[in-house]
């Protein structure tokens, strides 16, 4: 098993996270996303999206997209859990991931990438040209604006994203609050809730990956 990987990205991130927490050993290939080494016509072969992460599994299948590759190594490797155990604890979590994941990290990325020179008509991911748009960048703030404040709402009476456990949503918004410090955006300075949640999780041995 391999992860295509680049230490300085939110998604392969949380994946490296959710594989310290597990306490397995993989091992990384590095994909320059600096170099656009994401667009080479060897990786488009592995993933046509030309997105990190990929897994690639010992029977040789590629698997993309971040929740997929952890729903994987969840099934073969069940403790800790993080997906959630139970029908209702499993749904909150995937509720809250696609929250974190549509309208956390979605909403930072159109901030970033519209307004970054180094995303210069490459402002979605993918092979083929997107010129950016400026007006997107105060758009993608206020929808960060308004992610962070639900998130806040939903950490004052809840220790964790989905509940009494941590969790896959836990590491996918840790990569949120990260990811937002790079536009500028620091939830947790106008939500206690969220500093107080970020003190915690933060402080995780998997976060310093
Ligand atoms: N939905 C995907 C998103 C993957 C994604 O967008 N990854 C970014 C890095 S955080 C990427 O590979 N970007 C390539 C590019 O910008 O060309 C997932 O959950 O893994």
């Amino acid at each position: 098993m391999r992860l295509f990987d680049f230490n300085r990205a939110p998604n392969p991130r949380r994946v490296r996270m959710f594989i310290a927490e597990k306490r397995l050993d993989i091992p990384l290939v590095p994909v320059n996303l600096y170099r656009h080494e994401q667009l080479s016509p060897e990786f488009l072969a592995i993933n046509p999206a030309g997105t990190l992460p990929v897994l690639e599994t010992d029977e040789g299948e590629y698997i993309s997209e971040s929740l997929a590759i952890c729903s994987y190594l969840e099934a073969r490797h069940p403790d800790p859990p993080l997906l959630g155990t139970g029908a209702s604890a499993c749904a909150r979590v995937l509720m809250w991931n696609a929250i974190c994941e549509q309208d956390g990290l979605a909403a930072i990325a159109e901030v970033l990438r519209n307004v970054s020179p180094g995303f210069r008509d490459h402002a979605l991911p993918g092979p083929l040209p997107v010129a950016q748009l400026p007006p997107l960048v105060a758009r993608g703030q206020q929808r960060a604006a308004w992610f962070f404040e639900r998130i806040a709402t939903r950490l004052q009476h809840h220790q964790y994203l989905a509940g009494d456990s941590f969790s896959f949503a836990d590491l996918t918004l840790l990569a949120c609050v990260d990811f937002a410090a790079w536009v500028q955006i620091q939830p947790q300075q106008a939500h206690p809730p969220i500093a107080r949640w970020y003190a915690e999780v933060a402080s995780r041995p998997s976060a310093r990956l």
